[in-house]
């Protein structure tokens, strides 16, 4: 009966550390991820290693194709707040870029793009990390 309690145990603060980062895959050189609702793949590369103050990220929409990033957020879960709005951008090759990122605390950051195809608008969640 111990060795139950004890992997419940493990369980949960197993469960508390992945909520703890906001859950967010953290980006690497080059990640896919889906949407919140899996409507939207998109790959997402940061220009430069993710560094303290402005930082800029290449955006591809994998599917469907029409797709545009038409916005994107940084938030700071640990203090609750957020940075300015970068500027977007369509590169000649369709992808897109979200430039002057202002990521100005070392630290873990949220950045939420905005997706939208047509009617329907969906999220894509990344975590960075800026030493
Ligand atoms: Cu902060």
């Amino acid at each position: 009966m111990k060795a139950l309690y004890l992997a419940l145990a493990l369980g949960l603060a197993n469960a508390a550390c992945a909520s703890a980062d906001g859950g967010a895959t953290t980006l690497k050189a080059d990640t896919e991820l889906a949407s919140d609702t899996g409507v939207y793949k998109v790959r997402a590369v940061p220009v430069a290693p993710v560094k303290r103050g402005a930082n800029d990220f290449s955006v591809q929409v994998v599917i469907p194709q029409g797709a545009k990033v038409v916005g994107a957020t940084a938030f700071m879960p640990a203090h609750g707040h957020s940075s300015d709005p970068p500027s977007i951008t369509q590169a000649a090759d369709g992808s897109f870029r979200v430039d002057h990122l202002v990521l100005f605390m070392g630290g873990r950051w949220e950045i939420t793009l905005s997706v939208a195809g047509g009617a329907k608008e969906d999220q894509v969640r990344f975590g960075v990390d800026v030493p």
